[in-house]
């Protein structure tokens, strides 16, 4: 998108300390943002995954409040607009991106308000009574109302704010247009996707069908693999599932070694507190099922808390025969959305959480509420004695939608409305 549209990148390396300088690679410009130890703290470590990220996933663990990480949020929030305004091309689109940089939009616009400014938020938008909590909620409301475009994953997400710019800031609105400071900024949802057809012709190269049958042997060749891919976070759903599937070995539903489960938790933010105690808990619990279920040689349940290439990743979602994925609340999910796509054979069966916002796109995949286990439990024998045809025909409407419905449309469909926002209408 960005080679398209000869853009430039503004953002973090990733790394704590002076940024790197400027420079190009595949035809983009990267202007990376320096955050130093402290901002990593506070801002990223703090504020933006504390704070922000549980607020906005229904409060699954309670978010922390602190003063100090707010001020370092508005610092670092300043430190990108400055970037942005630097570089912007007169008239320029700018597309900011995600609950990090929620107060850049009005900042940009103070600096130059000869810009269009677009803002997407990948995670949900939370309903208003959990909003409200947030010290910093008109802030941020102010903040993200500087865009003249604002995208959610989720119709749902773009209601929430609708409303919650009138109920903070008194903001009349008329459907999805909010009114603020003789502006008219726009809030609707743009489904995130994933690039379905990179996916597709990876996951059937011959050499990622020959490493997924070897994933099999190596697992010995089990009548079922039941797959879940997340980072660790505790978002994801993850102790539910190994619970539904330590439930469902105890009462004799499925046995190893038939059945063998592979669970890969990518580290993710392990200077947070939340995650330190999820990590023990998702750990103890692994234990606990190999401890009762596994023999020697044999696991129940194989645990890899580590990354993977992407190569290996395909490889991995050809050889499930049942992918689990049961979020309490995701934005949208990708996962999701790249197993299907990884089976072009039409093979494998999708247990998908009503909370993540996939949900909305994949209608054939086994729809459960993770909270509910009993419920989890059966989606999750239901994929696996699923007959070989209904199967093929779910796998098939899924891939019709996120054919059509892929990373291109989202991110046109994006743009493309984000340079009518504001123009007089045809009528
Ligand atoms: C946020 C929102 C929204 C995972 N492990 C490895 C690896 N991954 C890749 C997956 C997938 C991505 O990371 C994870 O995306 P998700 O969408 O599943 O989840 P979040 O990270 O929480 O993303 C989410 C998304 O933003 C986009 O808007 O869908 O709701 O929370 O692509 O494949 N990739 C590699 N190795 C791994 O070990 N290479």
């Amino acid at each position: 998108m960005l080679v398209e549209h000869e853009g430039t990148w503004v953002g973090w390396s990733g790394a704590a300390g002076p940024a790197p300088v400027p420079f190009r690679s595949d035809g983009i410009s990267l202007h990376p943002v320096a955050l130093s130890e402290d901002d990593l703290e506070r801002y990223y470590e703090g504020m933006s995954n504390a704070t922000l990220w549980p607020l906005y996933h229904d409060a699954v663990e309670p978010p922390y409040f602190s003063r100090r990480w707010a001020q370092s949020y508005r610092e670092v929030n300043e430190r990108f607009a400055e970037a942005a305004a630097k570089v912007a091309a007169p008239d320029a689109t700018v597309w900011v991106q995600d609950y990090q940089l929620q107060l850049v939009p009005a900042m940009l616009r103070d600096r130059r308000p000869d810009l269009k400014i677009g803002f997407f938020l990948h995670i949900p938008f939370p309903p208003i009574e959990l909003f409200m909590q947030l010290p910093q909620r008109a802030e941020i409301v102010r903040g993200l109302l500087g865009a003249d475009l604002i995208g959610f994953q989720q119709k749902m997400g773009a209601q929430n704010f609708v409303r919650l710019a009138h109920h903070v800031l008194g903001c009349a609105y008329s459907g999805n247009v909010i009114e603020y400071e003789g502006r008219q900024i726009k809030a609707a949802a743009y489904p995130i996707s994933i690039d379905t057809k990179e996916i597709e012709d990876l996951s059937n190269e011959p050499e990622i069908r020959a490493r997924a049958e070897e994933i099999r042997a190596e697992l010995g060749n089990p009548k079922t693999i039941i797959l879940g891919v997340d980072r660790l976070d505790y978002t994801k759903g993850i102790e539910r599932r190994l619970k539904a599937y330590r439930e469902l070995l105890s009462e004799e539903r499925l046995s190893v070694p038939e059945t063998v489960m592979v669970q890969v938790a990518t580290p993710s933010r392990e200077r947070v507190g939340h995650y330190q105690t999820l990590r023990v808990r998702v750990e103890r619990e692994v234990g606990r099922i190999n401890g009762e279920f596994g023999r020697v040689g044999v696991s129940a349940v194989h645990y890899l808390h580590q990354s993977y290439s992407r190569r290996e990743l395909a490889a991995l979602y050809r050889a499930a025969d049942v992918m689990i994925v049961t979020p309490l609340r995701d934005g949208m999910n990708l996962v999701a959305k790249e197993y299907v796509a990884s089976r072009a054979d039409t093979g494998g069966a999708l247990v998908l959480s009503e909370f993540a916002g996939a949900a909305n796109e994949l209608r054939q995949a086994l729809l459960c509420n993770p909270h509910d286990l009993d419920a989890l439990k059966d989606a999750i024998i239901r994929a696996t004695n699923m007959d070989p045809e209904e199967g093929r025909r779910r796998m098939a409407a899924m891939q019709r939608q996120i054919r059509k419905h892929d990373v291109a449309y989202w991110s046109h469909s994006f743009l493309d409305d984000l340079k009518s926002v504001g123009q007089p209408s045809d009528d």
